[in-house]
């Protein structure tokens, strides 16, 4: 990495540093998280939308404190500790709260349940990998490969989501809406000043899905300023694009619906 590059953030901001603030004071149930980290934000929308009682610890996990490795041995966030035990993994972690606590992020019928389980493990296979493809390629026309490939992703998902929305399941926000929030936030904040992803049309359901998790009060309360997540990526994406060729690959053919 050149010295002249940014780092990642080591303390949150704007809404998340608020945030973090309010949940500094010891719990029995402790989140470790890093202000940048997308699987951290999944979690942290989780114990607000659950409006939960919970300390919130900011960790670096490149330099992984013992307090983090107690937790996880492999020293990743987010980390949960509730009291004596601990666990990690995002979507555990998300499942763990659901079945702690009453109010639901997974719908309350079963098929509804794995339909929600299906599609978050497509987020994970097929949308989070993708997002760092698109990310690490230093190409234009590799982004714009990985692009369109991150778009079909996308599609299958708004697809498969309720017609009228505007989240997955219809009106309220769930567990499939966690799990990819974080990504669709840093398409605006960070795939489009490095790679030129393009914004959605407005009027389109993934338009609609989009505005609706933007302005979400638990997805806002865990959100720090765009500038962090600029700064945060600028070692993975190194260059902005000089040209519109993602955009355009993107929005070719079937745009997002
Ligand atoms: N699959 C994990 C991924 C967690 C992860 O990759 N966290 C990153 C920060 S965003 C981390 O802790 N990196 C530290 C390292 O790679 O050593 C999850 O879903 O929780």
């Amino acid at each position: 990495m050149a010295s002249t590059q940014k780092s990642y953030h080591t303390k949150a901001t704007g809404a998340a540093l608020a945030t973090a603030e309010k949940h500094a004071a010891s719990n029995s149930l402790t989140l470790y998280g890093s202000c940048f980290c997308p699987f951290v934000q999944r979690v942290w929308i989780a114990l607000e939308a659950k409006d939960m009682e919970y300390q919130y610890v900011e960790v670096d996990p490149y330099k992984k404190p013992e307090s983090l490795l107690a937790v996880n041995p492999r020293g990743l966030v987010p980390a949960l500790r509730h009291g004596d035990w601990g666990c990690y993994e995002s979507t555990v972690l998300m499942e763990y709260l659901e079945d702690l606590n009453g109010m639901r992020l997974l719908p309350k019928h079963p098929r509804g349940r794995a339909t929600s389980r299906l599609w978050a493990d497509h987020i994970n296979r097929h949308i989070v990998p993708q997002f760092y493809r698109v990310l690490q390629a230093q190409e234009t026309d590799k982004q714009a490969e990985h692009a369109v490939e991150l778009k079909t992703q996308i599609e299958k998902l708004v697809d498969a989501a309720d017609a009228n929305g505007p989240f997955f399941m219809g009106a309220d926000l769930g567990f499939v809406d966690v799990q990819i929030a974080p990504w669709i936030l840093r398409l605006r904040r960070v795939l489009g000043p490095y790679r030129g992803w393009p914004d959605p049309e407005p009027g389109t359901r993934w338009a609609k899905w989009v505005d609706a998790l933007e302005g979400n009060e638990h997805v806002k309360a865990t959100t720090s300023t765009d500038e962090l997540y600029l700064d945060s990526y600028e070692r993975y994406a190194e260059n902005r694009p000089n040209t519109s060729q993602v955009a355009n690959a993107v929005n070719s053919g079937r745009g997002l619906p």
